[in-house]
């Protein structure tokens, strides 16, 4: 029924425009082609005018209701950094919006053809063209050094005691790695890579046996905390929105981040006044067909929870490397007893 409402308004509109079109071009006949130019100037010069505050009032209403959008609430060091200098370059580059629009609409109105008005000649001003460009050019340099220099805070090597962790995208999961109680994270080669070992770990080097494969990644309060971002595959992007890291995960060539967790899955729960908020680390690159589900659960604790959550983790080893082996020791083990039964009988 309500599609049949809005079909009808539709033509009903469509109808009235057509009909307005037409009587406008008999009143123009009658009037004659000069007068009906004026008259259409006029309309236009008004419209132009009505349309500048409904169009700007739109967009600066578009632009509060949507923020929040754009980003969720940021939750690193680095993250506030960066919301900054987005912040200043949007009220920048909005306030040059908001002046050019106005003026471009006004003088549209201003402007219009009128009987009795010639256009003015104004072929240049250097002094203008001379303000309109080392004005801009000085905003813009504050822009881009701005961004400069937190980008080198950003980017800069990771502090020493930083919590290095390990994620590899495959198609279509994330893999999260995090150095046992060595700190190293061991060897691992592609070919290795198999159902029992997703990270294709080298059992030869000492330092795999006791890396963790969670299921889950956990990040501390307030420590610097290092990614190595891999791909199994094909190209994915590892995507942390609440932590603005966003790199992308490349198949044979490691990429890293740092960064510095502000608050805890709990105080965001609150700041954001969802108890139910969890951080996510989500693909953002197109990856396939089961893009749209290629996600990691995120949780941020101190390090005391933290401590106790790896304690209880068993190394990937133990899940991946002692099932065959037993299998294989228990019919040899068997067979052993037998011949020494034998034997005894004998
Ligand atoms: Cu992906």
């Amino acid at each position: 029924m309500t599609t049949i409402i809005i079909v009808g308004i539709i033509i009903l509109l469509i109808s009235i425009v057509f009909q307005v079109a037409k009587t406008s071009e008999m009143v123009s006949t009658l009037k004659g082609a000069a007068q009906s130019r004026k008259d259409s100037n006029n309309i236009l010069g008004i419209l132009m005018l009505v349309f500048m505050p409904v169009f700007l009032i739109g967009c600066i209403w578009s632009a509060v209701h949507f923020h929040k959008d754009f980003l969720p609430e940021s939750a690193s060091v680095h993250g506030d950094w960066i919301d900054s200098v987005f912040n200043t370059t949007l009220i920048v580059t909005g306030l040059v919006f908001f002046l050019t629009q106005i003026a471009l609409f006004w003088f549209a109105f201003r402007y219009r053809e009128q009987e009795g008005k010639k256009a003015l000649y104004y072929p240049e001003n250097n002094k203008l063209e001379m303000w309109w460009t080392i004005i801009p050019a000085i905003f813009m340099t504050v822009l881009v050094v701005t961004g400069l220099f937190y980008w080198y805070k950003i980017t800069a090597p990771a502090p020493k005691d930083a919590m290095v962790i390990e994620v590899t995208g495959k198609q279509f999961n994330w893999i999260a790695r995090y150095p046992g109680k060595d700190g190293k994270l061991g060897h691992k080669n592609f070919t290795l890579i198999n159902d029992n070992n997703v990270e294709g770990l080298d059992w030869n080097d000492e330092a795999t046996k006791d890396d963790i494969i969670p299921t889950e990644l956990h990040f501390v309060v307030g420590k610097p905390t290092k990614i190595i971002i891999n791909s199994r595959d094909v190209m994915h992007n590892f995507d942390l929105p609440h932590f603005r890291v966003k790199l992308d995960a490349v198949p044979g060539i490691p990429t890293t981040f740092w960064f510095t967790p502000k608050y805890t899955t709990e105080e965001m729960r609150v700041r954001v006044g969802n108890p139910k908020f969890n951080f996510e680390l989500a693909c953002a690159q197109i990856c396939g067909q089961s893009h749209y589900a290629m996600k990691m659960a995120v949780v941020v604790q101190t390090q005391a929870e933290f401590d106790a959550w790896i304690k209880d983790q068993k190394p990937y080893y133990e899940t991946a490397m002692p099932a065959p082996a037993v299998a294989e020791s228990v019919p040899a083990a068997e067979e052993k007893k037998d011949e020494a039964k034998k034997e005894e009988k004998k």
